[in-house]
């Protein structure tokens, strides 16, 4: 008996990213982006040496795999444009980049799956790094004409686009920690990084609108719950600045036009706030996003400090709170993320409550697990199992959250086929089909069986 049915016209699908799935990164007149640099210099630094040159080989297998897309009913799909790709030198069109995407956009609309096209996906053109990326002006507008020359070239046919996936992973990852390219460790410079993003995603914004092309764009959140330990004053305040950091950051000027005036109290509180240029506030105000993409996968849950300081970089976001582990949590070990499935519902009230209900979808969640062929049959088939359930759960939530008026039009997966992830290679396996990556052979598994019937019935 179905008990979950989901809006008509739902969107279930999957999201990949360019760097990840494409491959081909010397071929077809590409640019370098960061990760082809970090890989060319540290290549220790990748899982088991694996780098961004091959990944799934989605550059000479989109056909197929559309079709794949297609056969498990998937209605939706969302990538990224390699910047890198499209202009190698910042300036010119590459022509095989415009005939590559040109092609994977009119085979998805072939087979009836919706594009949503994302323009950004922690892939800095590394010319665009060799001049401080993010944190130089200049790459605001370089992304701006980026932007618009994609709009220019696919905006036919493409009618939901995304200004950045996870905006905030690049400035803790690779500004706050020295877990990504450039290996920064400085919340001064990240905070440039995050505000330069921020006018970069406002700014293409305002392109698309001058151009008028019928069409609606977004921007895609990583929103992490912050769970205070307690209702103590002290455990309180800590979970409102992790989430002043890290979601408030990008969603409120995103979504309302503005930065939360107590972010911006506490940045110059601590002297970090960037320099701002008259015409900015204008920016952000006039350029709010027509919907919102949402990843989620774990919730942050935080305590108030208790641990010493490490001030040997300076001021950091960990100086005002400290995780907090909470006993009942249940982990996926394998990517070492909480799993809490009513994260989801939370969301979808905050959205609902705070930022004008807002239109949502979910645009990634899913579950990493390692050595999936322990859990394959006679047939080739992964019964990933865990994964249904997973997803399942996340669903019934999601749903709960639609039957209280959140505005929620979609659902998607991360990811469709297993792909290369960022410092984990191809450790953690997500997709709906599983691929050798010694022969590019694509399985489908379980989860991606069950998908097709979620779709058929749009519920569960
Ligand atoms: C998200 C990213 C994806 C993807 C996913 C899984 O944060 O948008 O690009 O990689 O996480 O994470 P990981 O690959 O690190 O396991």
């Amino acid at each position: 008996m179905q008990k979950y049915v989901f809006p008509e016209g739902f969107l279930w699908g999957a999201a990949a990213s360019a760097t990840q799935t494409e491959g081909a990164a010397n071929e077809g007149g590409k640019g370098k982006n960061i990760w082809d640099h970090w890989y060319e210099i540290e290549p220790d630094r990748f899982y088991q040496d694996v780098g961004p040159s091959e990944t799934s080989d989605f550059y000479h297998h989109y056909k197929e795999d559309i079709k794949r897309m297609k056969d498990i009913n998937m209605n939706s799909f969302r990538t990224s444009i390699s910047w890198s790709r499209l202009l190698p030198d910042g300036v010119n069109i590459n022509q095989e980049a415009v005939d590559f995407y040109n092609q994977v956009i009119d085979e998805l609309l072939k087979n009836d799956v919706t594009p949503i096209i994302n323009l950004y996906h922690f892939d800095m053109p590394f010319h665009l790094q060799e001049i401080e990326g993010w944190e130089n002006r200049e790459v605001v507008e370089s992304f701006a004409y980026y932007a618009k020359t994609a709009f220019h070239l696919f905006g036919d046919r493409v009618k939901r686009w995304t200004t950045f996936n996870e905006p905030i992973v690049p400035v803790e990852m690779g500004y706050l920690n020295d877990f990504h390219y450039p290996c920064v460790v400085d919340m001064k410079r990240a905070v440039t990084v995050a505000y330069h993003t921020m006018l970069a995603s406002a700014m293409a914004i305002g392109e698309y609108r001058n151009m008028n092309q019928d069409g609606e764009i977004g921007i895609i959140l990583n929103l992490t719950p912050s769970y205070p330990r307690s209702q103590d004053e002290a455990d309180l305040k800590a979970a409102e600045i992790a989430d002043l950091f890290f979601n408030r950051s990008f969603l409120d000027p995103s979504v309302l036009g503005e930065y939360p005036v107590e972010l911006i109290q506490l940045l110059k509180e601590h002297d970090l706030l960037p320099q701002t240029f008259d015409g900015d506030h204008a920016l952000i105000k006039e350029n709010i996003v027509d919907f919102l993409g949402v990843n989620y996968y774990q919730p942050r849950r935080v305590k108030k400090k208790e641990t010493p300081v490490d001030d040997s970089h300076g001021i950091l976001p960990t100086h005002f709170f400290d995780s907090y582990i909470w006993p009942e949590r249940r982990m996926n070990p394998h990517r070492g993320w909480e799993i809490y499935e009513k994260g989801v519902y939370d969301i979808a009230i905050n959205i609902r409550d705070n930022y004008n209900n807002i239109p949502w979808y979910v645009a990634e969640n899913g579950m990493g697990v390692s050595d999936e062929e322990r859990f394959m049959d006679d047939s080739n088939m992964i019964q990933d199992d865990y994964r249904i359930e997973f997803y399942q759960e996340h669903l019934k939530w999601l749903h709960k959250g639609i039957e209280e008026g959140s505005n929620c039009f979609g659902y998607h997966v991360w990811t469709f086929m297993d792909n290369w992830s960022w410092l984990n290679a191809y450790k953690n396996r997500y997709g709906f089909y599983r691929v050798d990556i010694n022969n590019q052979k694509r399985y489908l598994k379980k989860s991606g069986y069950w998908f097709k019937e979620v779709v058929e019935r749009n519920g569960l």
